[in-house]
């Protein structure tokens, strides 16, 4: 689904707020102020990643003024304009709505015909949730921003579309085996899980999220450093302008193993203490891929088990997957080991659990057990504070209403 970036969004917060305002003045003066605010042009640019542009949340807009504007011709009086304001908080509510920040896409990367995939992100809101302490590393799991993951593993098709879009051109040809274009991408090492990762950000005009300053596909990043624009000094392997990124071990983690219904976190991928129920693939409820022979190999990534609290699929089970951290969990070394969670298709149910984590592997290292997944930021840092838009439209409520009770005490 396409959303709107902060930018717009905060636009029509504030078109909105001005058009409410002067709906205290006078009904003349509103309809020729609100007429010219319908004329106004608003940006509809919409950078969410991969061309992905949509104009519908102000067309939304564009029809709520409007009945807007004929409640002013039908009514007179203060009801009149209690209804307008009525109208008006349900117009808020539309764009607020529309506006909210949204990871949830299907983003389209790649170019020419027959090159191009999907990659499908689920949004993981519920920022500043709170760490979990049972499980390990502990605390995990508390991100203070929403974030979008990748609702399967990278396939690959999708490897091998990089391959064809980039890594041919540029002797960067990511290696991988050959199960099946649904397969998930293993024998991918993290520096090849990163220089996709990167070029899933340039392709898109996005900064790229790594830094590699060497030229082989598979040689080691280096740390960004207080000169680059993007540096954060908490996080030295990231970017933190780029939009597409390895998911940190906080952001796997509460992805994996956090149920936003209840607040809570839990032992396994399913939302439950107890572990899933093991099948070689499918999409039923409550399913793992793990406990097979290590013959049968991986389940196509659509078909890897039942889905997480949040709707992410084959987090637990399938294959291993990459974190974006460091083994030591600092991200202040580049040559220093990574992370990686969720055990693979041979695995028991240990391999799974929020109490799982793995910390020995080179970034070099590659196998035939170990994929990884995508995750989406908001394409400038995380935001720190609430989003403008939604302060702004909250602001918007409280003058309604204050003008509301006005109007019904005369
Ligand atoms: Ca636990
Ligand atoms: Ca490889
Ligand atoms: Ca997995």
């Amino acid at each position: 689904m396409p959303v709107m970036n902060h930018a717009a969004s905060v636009a029509v917060g504030l078109r909105a707020l001005t058009c409410l305002s002067l709906l205290s003045f006078r009904k003349r003066k509103n309809l020729t102020i609100l007429t010219i605010i319908r004329v106004l042009p608003i940006p509809g640019h919409c950078p969410c990643g991969g061309g992905v542009t949509s104009s519908v949340p102000f067309r939304g807009f564009f029809l709520w003024s409007d009945l807007l504007m004929r409640c002013f011709h039908l009514f007179h009086g203060r009801w009149s304009r209690l209804s307008v304001l009525s109208v008006a908080a349900g117009a808020l509510a539309t764009v607020a709505s529309m506006a909210a920040p949204s990871h949830a896409a299907v983003v389209l990367f790649g170019s020419g015909a027959g090159n191009t995939f999907d990659m499908e992100f689920v949004t993981i809101g519920n920022p500043n949730n709170a760490a979990d302490t049972t499980g390990y590393p502990s605390p995990a799991g508390s991100v203070g921003y929403e974030y979008g993951i990748g609702k399967f593993e990278v396939s690959e098709d999708m490897i091998e579309k990089y391959n064809a879009n980039f890594g041919t051109a540029n002797n960067l040809v990511i290696t991988k085996d050959n199960r099946g274009s649904a397969k998930p991408a293993t024998s991918v090492s993290w520096n090849e899980a990163a220089r996709f990762v990167n070029w899933l950000n340039t392709s898109t005009g996005n900064q790229a999220a790594y830094k590699f300053t060497a030229g082989g596909v598979n040689d080691n990043i280096a740390v960004w450093t207080s000169g680059d624009a993007g540096y954060d000094v908490n996080n030295k392997y990231r970017n933190s302008l780029a939009k597409y990124v390895l998911p940190s071990y906080n952001e796997w983690y509460k992805a994996a193993y956090y149920n936003p219904n209840d607040s809570n976190y839990y032992n396994f991928t399913n939302g439950s203490d107890t572990e899933p129920t093991a099948v070689v693939s499918g999409t039923t409820t409550g399913t793992a891929v793990y406990l097979q022979s290590f013959g049968q190999g991986p389940a196509n990534v659509n078909d890897a088990g039942g889905l997480s609290p949040y709707g992410v699929m084959g987090l637990g089970g399938n294959v291993w997957e990459w974190e974006e951290s460091s083994g030591d969990l600092l991200n202040s070394s580049s040559s220093v080991t990574r992370g990686f969670r969720g055990g693979d298709w041979s695995n028991n149910s240990g391999g799974l659990s929020s109490s799982t984590r793995g910390s020995y592997a080179s970034p070099s290292f590659e196998d035939n057990g170990f994929g990884f997944r995508v995750a989406s930021l908001s394409s400038s840092a995380p935001p720190a504070v609430p989003e403008p838009s939604m302060m702004v439209i909250g602001t918007l409520f409280g003058i309604g209403g204050l003008m509301a009770k006005r109007r019904l005490k005369k």
